[in-house]
């Protein structure tokens, strides 16, 4: 880890108690390769946030986090969105940017609180929202206005379930049965190809049932056919590693490995039980961690620390590197950027005691936009043969281009092949290996 210390743009300067250094941020090459190889590639990168309250909120990080990928390779569609009451709130008028869908709420609609622990529906969707349509007086419906070219529905079949009707820009699109005759409850999906022409087109989307069996929809995922980023929020307001192993279903798994993921940030402090006691917290976050990991082999992780609104933060910034290096994940630590609530509300970056102001949201989302874009430069530089891993062939490739005068080995993109492209390829590799 030394090594990496010396060389990095962000160095440590935090401790813990037993002396040791908590860096800022270690072993993110190797997490952020896969996405940032496709979006550099012109594909589509697929990142998700798994948070509670300051990744659910307009405003917050996350979607300013978003807005940076998107300004710099393009969007591929607004992503996973709950159906929950949050959603309608956070649209084209938000202060902060756009970060949900149109709603209008119709008769026979219920759903699900946007914070708090996981109810039993709530148990079938990765963030524990969801939306609900039955019969009470008259059909039951809402419309929704979702973005982009595509619009799947993620919805639950499950013992009881109803059957839905859904119209798209006014036409009836597909009747969809939802009941099964037994069993856990299961994740599904239906693809609508709305026609639009790009990311920041709407279409409505009604759905209705007319029955008193009530069916279940947790969210849209919003997808285009342009290339660029799509994010998916997987957050809930007030939920810690404890409220989220409620989320260890087959359906939840299912509907996770739907998203296609290369990344995804797992951004949770402690809550309720967990709050004073840093070791319950810690063996939670450790079997979210586990979960993920045995159901989404191929999407790499990086688990990261709130902002320090409160001295807690600082143990479990321990905690969540332990985690990390014992489960081989990326970390990024936001608590050791600023003294605490008094310095971050002086810089207006505060609203209220928890949550960020826009202004808050901007500047963590650029941070972080900063240091994934900095791991990312030297994984790509790094993996010279372009095999995902960081080893000795690496060196070999480079060393034969940049003998051989291949304009490949011109690393530090000057347009002229020299030491100091070997000392970049070098500095690059040293980083990635940390
Ligand atoms: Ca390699
Ligand atoms: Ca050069």
């Amino acid at each position: 880890m030394a090594i990496s210390c010396v060389l990095s743009v962000v160095c440590s300067i935090g401790s813990i108690a037993s002396g040791q250094t908590r860096p800022l941020v270690e072993d993110l090459p190797r997490q952020v390769l896969p996405l940032f190889r496709d979006l550099e590639g012109g594909g589509v990168g697929s990142l998700g946030i798994v948070g509670d309250s300051v990744s659910l909120l307009n405003r917050s990080y996350n979607w300013h986090l978003r807005g940076r990928f998107w300004a710099d390779y393009g969007s591929a569609g607004d992503g996973y969105l709950a159906l929950a009451k949050f959603a309608g709130d956070c649209g084209a008028n938000s202060v902060g940017p756009r970060c949900g869908l149109g709603l209008v709420y119709g008769p026979g609609s219920t759903f699900s609180e946007d914070t708090g622990p996981f109810d039993s529906a709530g148990e079938s969707a990765p963030d524990g929202m969801w939306f609900k349509f039955e019969r009470i007086i008259a059909p039951g419906y809402s419309t929704f206005q979702a973005f982009g070219r595509e619009v799947i529905v993620h919805y639950v079949r499950q013992v009881g379930g109803g059957v839905m009707e859904i119209d798209v820009a006014g036409n009836l699109f597909a009747t969809i049965d939802t009941a099964i005759p037994a069993g856990e409850p299961q994740h599904a999906r239906l693809v609508i190809d709305t026609g639009a022409a790009g990311p920041d087109v709407l279409t409505s989307i009604r759905i209705r049932n007319e029955g008193a069996q009530p069916v279940q929809v947790n969210a849209f995922e919003m997808r285009d056919a342009s290339p660029g980023l799509r994010y998916h929020r997987l957050a809930r307001g007030g939920a810690g590693p404890l409220q989220f192993l409620a989320s260890r279903t087959d359906a939840v798994a299912d509907c996770l490995r739907s998203l296609d993921m290369q990344l995804l940030i797992i951004m949770l402090d402690a809550s309720g039980a967990e709050l004073n006691n840093v070791a319950f917290y810690e063996s939670n976050l450790d079997q979210l961690v586990s979960f993920y990991q045995a159901q989404l082999p191929s999407t790499k992780i990086i688990l990261m620390t709130h902002h320090p609104f409160r001295a807690l933060i600082g143990p479990q910034a321990d905690a969540i590197l332990r985690v990390a290096r014992a489960r081989g994940t990326g970390y990024i630590n936001l608590f050791d950027l600023f003294s605490g609530f008094d310095e971050m509300n002086a810089l207006g970056y505060m609203n209220g005691v928890v949550h960020l102001s826009n202004a808050g949201g901007a500047w963590f989302g650029e941070y972080i936009y900063g240091v994934l874009r900095t791991a990312a430069a030297d994984a790509l530089i790094a993996d010279f043969n372009g095999d995902g891993l960081f080893d000795f062939f690496d060196v070999q490739a480079f060393l034969a281009a940049f003998a051989a005068n291949l304009p490949a080995a011109d690393v530090n993109s000057d347009g002229v092949l020299d030491f100091f492209d070997v000392q970049r390829f070098l500095a690059a590799l040293s980083q990635a290996l940390g």
